[in-house]
């Protein structure tokens, strides 16, 4: 397949002194030619502006602690380093339309109540003591552990541990709000919420997986999980068994999706998360698809080569895939399996009717086995 714009069905009209006028005089009535923009604003196959990134984390954590004695909690609503795409600044997004940031709470600090269109998700990379309050439910998380907040549903988190703070990933979809216009944004009318049920309802009464409990096929009517927190041990442990009775996927090893208990969908109808698994040694195949990616290193060390570049990754490190790059991952360690946090925009992809993927083929047609 060639992509050459010269053939017939491409535009390919030739520039002369004469339309040079009429697009001028186009101009003019701020419109344009389309056979001028066409191959541009239609090309053949995805072409993201965001390049692949990798941020690490033993360069940024000593910025993310430094920020706790810089500004006060009430003062930055959020206090996030927040991880911007060089192509993407003018909208802070990491990759395509998804923000990330790293966000810090020292001991005994809690943040104010809002609520905004844009949903949003939580991968704990390290401190003890967290907690975030989601539609009046309290959740307390650890390292490891993921959480989200929908779209729309009040929250409010903060730090009671007493040894130090705490950091984790936020993952919001505010780009995507704001392509689409539909942003809004409200602080909580008594700045904090009050608590409904115990502390981790929503773990106590979803948190079971197959088991479903029974009273919530009237109650629970919102697009979003009922389950709100998902543990790190579960999650691992879940991998590790996976890994004894299946090779999972050629391109991601064994991989799982977080997913909503009442429909075995995605956590809220914009991202989704995986937690993934790379036995020790494992080398995936390379593949690509629509939708873009965001990954937080749980464990372990390795690299994956993006869009031809390679990048070497450690615990904590973020790194991103644009949507329709090519993409493969290693676990370095010969006795240790490696773990990848990610999400992702695959939700919208999905219910667009945008989803594509391909595995990555040799000249020959052959999939290369690394
Ligand atoms: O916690 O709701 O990193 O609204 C950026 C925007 C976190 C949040 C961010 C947000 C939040």
């Amino acid at each position: 397949m060639t992509y050459s714009d010269d053939v017939l069905g491409r535009a390919r009209v030739k520039d002369t002194a004469k339309l040079e006028e009429f697009y001028n005089e186009l101009d003019k009535h701020e419109t344009v030619a389309l056979w001028r923009v066409a191959n541009k604003i239609e090309p053949w196959f995805p072409q993201p502006v965001s390049v692949p990134m990798l941020w690490r984390y033993r360069d940024l954590r000593p910025l993310v602690l430094e920020s706790l004695d810089l500004v006060k909690a009430d003062d930055a609503g959020r206090r996030v380093v927040a991880l911007v795409n060089p192509e993407r600044k003018d909208i802070a997004a990491a990759v395509g339309l998804l923000y990330t940031g790293l966000q810090v709470m020292g001991p005994g600090e809690s943040m104010t109540a809002h609520r905004h269109m844009a949903a949003a998700l939580r991968f704990v990379v390290e401190g003890q003591g967290a907690w975030t309050v989601v539609d009046g439910q309290k959740l307390k998380v650890g390292p490891g552990d993921f959480a989200i907040t929908p779209n729309h549903a009040w929250h409010e988190h903060g730090n009671e541990g007493t040894d130090g703070p705490v950091i984790w990933q936020d993952g919001l979809d505010i780009p995507l709000v704001n392509a689409l216009d539909a942003g809004f944004y409200e602080v909580h009318p008594n700045i904090y919420q009050e608590r409904t049920g115990v502390v981790n309802s929503s773990l106590l009464t979803h948190g079971a997986g197959q088991l479903r409990p029974y009273g919530f096929e009237d109650s629970w009517t919102k697009p979003y999980s009922p389950l709100f927190a998902y543990p790190w041990e579960e999650t691992y442990a879940a991998l590790r068994n996976a890994a004894k009775a299946s090779a999972g996927s050629p391109y991601d090893g064994i991989i799982l999706e977080y997913s909503n208990p009442r429909t075995g969908g995605s956590v809220m109808p914009t991202m989704s998360a995986h937690m993934q698994l790379l036995q020790p040694g494992q080398h995936t195949q390379a593949h690509r698809h629509t939708g873009s990616v965001i990954y937080n290193v749980a464990k372990g060390e390795g690299y994956s080569v993006i869009a031809g570049q390679r990048f070497d990754w450690q615990q904590g490190d973020v790194f991103c895939v644009p949507s329709w790059a090519w993409h493969e991952h290693a676990n370095l360690s010969s006795t240790d399996d490696a773990c990848l946090f990610s999400f992702n925009d695959f939700p919208v992809m999905r219910s667009l009717t945008f989803w594509r993927e391909e595995p990555y083929l040799d000249n020959d047609g052959y999939q290369p086995t690394n």
